[in-house]
């Protein structure tokens, strides 16, 4: 692990909103453990190990009944891990990939069997050098066959040089936290309503309203970011998804409490109806039909 990185929370406390049945955890990771899953060579940060047992453990604490694994950059293109976690989830864990353009049909169709149903292309320039757009293009065909979807991850900064690219893609988009934007700038701010705009223009566009303690300035309650959240919620009903981010690598700031993020629900999502659809069957449709 890296000098600097903060390990995840050790006892999360048991969140107040009790989730509906069935509710899905659509964005969290595996990390190693090492000795069993190395880390990728050309990664560009070491975590804690976090194993899938903890996750699955985290997942029984929050009152969760299924997880979405999302491959992250510090495991490069080998998604064994990954495929280890989903396989012995017991249905209960789908996942999102990472895979290079020589990936061929039939190592998609062995992880379609362990219940990959998307890549991941992430543009992050902290997390991983730049890959040539026709590489993305050429994987979407690949992947489109098996009707998975793409999770974009980028910043707010870089979302006005992306939207060409976004709109050759013509599969389902999940877009990672919310384009990560900057929450000094306002709801109104331009910055996010060209992304509400993007999505209010691509009915293929869907959004996570994840991470808030990656974005927030007013941690643990998060406020500043609830506006943003609730937002999408309230316009997308049927294209949001929510996830803890465990175990929340390279944070910076403060070491989030999962009980604690689980307790932001309520206030993004204030009815049954938008908790039913954000927890259970929109990743129900996306991940599981
Ligand atoms: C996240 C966030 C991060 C890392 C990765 O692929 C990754 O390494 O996703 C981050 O540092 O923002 O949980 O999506």
């Amino acid at each position: 692990m890296d000098a600097d990185y903060l390990p995840f929370h050790p006892n999360p406390s048991q969140p107040v909103f009790t989730a509906p049945d069935g509710a899905v955890d659509a964005h969290c990771h595996v990390f190693g453990p090492v000795d069993k899953f190395p880390y990728h060579p050309m990664r560009k940060y070491t975590p804690c190990d976090a194993s899938k047992d903890q996750l699955f453990a985290l997942r029984d604490h929050l009152g969760f009944a299924r997880n979405v694994i999302v491959q992250a950059s510090c495991h490069g293109t080998d998604n064994t891990a990954l495929l280890d976690a989903l396989r012995t989830s017991g249905n209960l864990a789908r996942g999102v990939a990472v895979v290079d353009s020589q990936v061929t049909d039939a190592e998609l169709t062995q992880m379609h069997a362990a219940g990959v149903r998307g890549v991941r292309f992430n543009f992050v320039k902290r997390l991983v050098d730049t890959i040539p757009k026709e590489v993305f293009l050429n994987i979407a065909t690949k992947i489109k066959k098996l009707g998975w979807h793409i999770v974009v991850y980028f910043e707010a900064p870089d979302l006005a040089d992306l939207i060409p690219f976004l709109k050759e893609l013509d599969t389902v988009i999940v877009v990672d936290h919310m384009g990560r934007p900057d929450v000094t700038k306002g709801v109104e701010g331009e910055d996010f309503q060209n992304f509400v705009n993007l999505l209010s223009e691509n009915s293929n566009i869907w959004t996570k309203v994840s991470c808030p303690e990656r974005l927030t300035q007013q941690a643990p309650n998060y406020n500043d970011v609830v506006p943003y959240m609730r937002t999408l919620v309230e316009q997308f009903p049927d294209r949001v998804l929510w996830g803890t981010d465990w175990p929340h690598p390279n944070m910076i700031s403060h070491v989030p409490d999962d009980g604690k993020l689980v307790d932001v629900i309520p206030k993004i999502a204030p009815t049954a109806q938008l908790q039913q659809a954000l927890l259970v069957d929109n990743p129900m449709r996306l991940y599981w039909s």
